[in-house]
């Protein structure tokens, strides 16, 4: 699929999830350096610079698509061809797909060692990071049961207990407001993330600050699956993470309403690192306080001067 198809998928959510609509986005730009067979270099460079833009802009909050926009595209400045900026695309696609796949598997790996036998997992929405942890659980032969809350309005819950049940992990769907309810008879919260600001916050699904609460309040831990393409640098300068609003008949059929009532439907929230336990990342689980050094050693002290746009 070419760039604009790419985009249409994740602006519509049929390309959703913040790992793989960076997979996607650089795959998506891999795709647009192979189609140009031309060798005005000048041609290319405009094509790549308007593809970037229209794929960051698919959607907003995840930083993920950002990063991986930025990784494709490293070092592409000193192309001094047109073959060589294809093949330079090529292959940082490439190696961020391959490095983003392996961090699910590793993320899966370290998280796993903080599920206990026997323990009652709570996760919310369809995180593939997190569903790694709980799956290599299950297969290193914990007797583990997960609640997975609906997450309305598009029910990604449904998607969870899906992939569960296909793995064989036993699983039980609640609605979004039965969190605090359930939390008594939860051992841990294991999540996935969208953006991981310099200050430690979190931003992911909307009701995920809720479900901190709640969790915060019963004593359980509060665990956050994040790739470390998921940190943002341009939260070190200061910039303020934006929550995606989507349309109103996500939520409901407006010719239900009375006249003059409103409907929003912010898709993320943000949970301030007090409420996180650790953030489980593939270089380690760490503090979510640590996160201004995952940026700079991970995604490089370079990008911070590279964000302007
Ligand atoms: P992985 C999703 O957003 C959810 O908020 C989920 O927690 C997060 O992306 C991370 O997902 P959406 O695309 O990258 O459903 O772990 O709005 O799969």
């Amino acid at each position: 699929m070419g760039v604009i198809e790419i985009a249409d998928s994740i602006k519509t959510m049929k390309v959703r999830g913040a790992g793989l609509i960076a997979r996607s986005a650089a795959e998506a730009l891999k795709q647009q350096a192979l189609d140009y067979q031309g060798d005005d270099l000048g041609k290319l460079r405009k094509l790549l610079a308007d593809g970037q833009r229209t794929l960051v802009d698919s959607r907003p909050t995840a930083i993920s698509l950002w990063n991986a926009v930025q990784a494709t595209m490293r070092g592409t400045s000193g192309a001094e061809s047109a073959a060589d900026l294809r093949d330079l695309v090529v292959k940082n696609a490439d190696s961020f797909v391959a490095r983003s796949s392996r961090a699910v598997e590793v993320i899966g790996r370290i998280g796993s060692r903080r599920i206990r036998d026997g323990d009652t997992v709570l996760t919310h929405c369809n995180s593939k990071a997190a569903l790694g942890v709980i799956k290599a659980a299950h297969a290193d032969g914990k007797k583990i049961k997960v609640y997975a809350t609906e997450s309305r309005p598009w029910r990604q819950g449904l998607l969870t207990v899906r992939d569960l049940a296909a793995a064989g992990v036993p699983s039980t769907l609640i609605i979004d407001s039965a969190v605090r309810w359930i939390m008594k008879d939860i051992d841990v919260v294991v999540v996935g993330a969208d953006t991981v600001c310099s200050n430690g916050a979190l931003i992911n699904k909307v009701g995920t600050s809720q479900v901190a609460l709640a969790a915060r309040e019963a004593r359980v831990p509060f665990i956050v699956c994040a790739e470390t393409y998921k940190f943002s640098p341009k939260t070190m300068h200061g910039e303020l993470v934006e929550i995606e609003e989507r349309d109103a008949s996500e939520v409901i059929d407006p010719k239900l309403l009375p006249e003059g009532v409103g409907v929003r439907n912010p898709v993320f929230d943000a949970t301030p690192p007090e409420l996180i336990d650790s953030i489980v990342t593939e270089i380690g689980l760490i503090s979510p306080y640590a996160a201004y050094e995952v940026i700079v050693k991970e995604i490089g002290p370079d990008s911070l001067f590279e964000t302007e746009d």
